[in-house]
């Protein structure tokens, strides 16, 4: 089989399990903890905006205590060796991706290290707590908000990555459900342009049954094991 010349790659909360940051459905995940719908949507926001300011200057703060993994590490040499095209995609709002070598990295969820002004749209770069209200960096209004995609919400990047998806040659998911669209529906896209399909993760997932092929198992075995077999083509 001849090297994919476009390679796409998904990945999920299952990436970062191993760096200690929680995934969301697993037993005591962060779905267990908070209901989604006060924290992660637009209406939980506007009911109780402290809630859920507090809920990802938590999340954004536990960030100093986890460091990126293998499986980070091995896609960052993936994509500075690989001589064909590779387009990083993640649902984690996370930086261990970045921290871990990467270079582009398309957030189709949002950053915990971005935040959004409700009121000019501005996204500027943030590392600090957003419940004391901080102004906006450009209009100074108090509006911010954590630059994450809520759910009922369009996500980021969405033209790119259907247009990669329509000419990749490999579709690869790392560490993901497949609960969540539209992000599970790239298998079927990506299926669609004639591309193989390759799922990596610890347990099948809801669309396992679209892969030409799925390896179970952890995500810093799993993904330095594909990237030295794709790297050796
Ligand atoms: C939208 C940011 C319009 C915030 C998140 C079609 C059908 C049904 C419903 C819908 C549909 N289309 C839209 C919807 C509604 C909704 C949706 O999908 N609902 C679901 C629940 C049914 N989607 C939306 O609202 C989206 N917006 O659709 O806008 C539109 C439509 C089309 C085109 C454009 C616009 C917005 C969704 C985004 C919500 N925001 N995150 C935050 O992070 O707080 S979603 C959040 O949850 C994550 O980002 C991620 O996407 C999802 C969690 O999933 P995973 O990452 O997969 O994590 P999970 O815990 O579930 O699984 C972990 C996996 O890893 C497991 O399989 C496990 O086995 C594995 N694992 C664990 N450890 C390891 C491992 N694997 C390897 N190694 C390990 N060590």
């Amino acid at each position: 089989m001849a090297p994919p010349r476009n390679i796409v790659i998904l990945t999920g909360a299952g990436i970062s399990a191993e760096s200690g940051i929680d995934t969301f459905r697993s037993a005591g995940g962060l779905w267990e903890q908070h209901r989604v719908e006060d924290v992660a949507t637009p209406e939980g926001f506007a009911r109780d905006p402290d809630l859920v300011l507090g809920f990802y200057d938590m999340r954004r703060a536990a960030l100093a205590d986890v460091a990126p993994n293998a499986a980070h590490r091995a896609l960052a040499r993936l994509q500075a060796a690989y001589s064909g095209e590779v387009l990083l995609v993640t649902q984690n709002v996370d930086d261990l991706h970045e921290r871990g070598g990467a270079g582009q990295v398309l957030h189709m969820h949002g950053e915990l290290k971005s935040a959004l002004c409700t009121a000019c749209g501005t996204r500027s770069r943030w590392d600090r707590a957003l419940i004391e209200r901080p102004p906006c960096p450009v209009c100074a209004a108090p509006m911010l908000r954590p630059d994450v995609v809520w759910f009922g919400e369009m996500p980021y990047e969405m033209g790119r990555i259907y247009q990669a998806l329509e000419v990749c040659d490999l579709f690869v998911s790392i560490g993901t459900s497949g609960a969540v669209y539209p992000a599970a529906g790239f298998v079927q896209e990506a299926r669609a342009a004639g591309a193989h399909c390759l799922e990596l993760n610890l347990e099948p997932s809801e669309g396992s049954h679209l892969f030409h092929e799925t390896r179970l198992g952890p995500a810093s075995v799993l993904v330095p094991e594909w990237v030295d077999e794709v790297l050796a083509c």
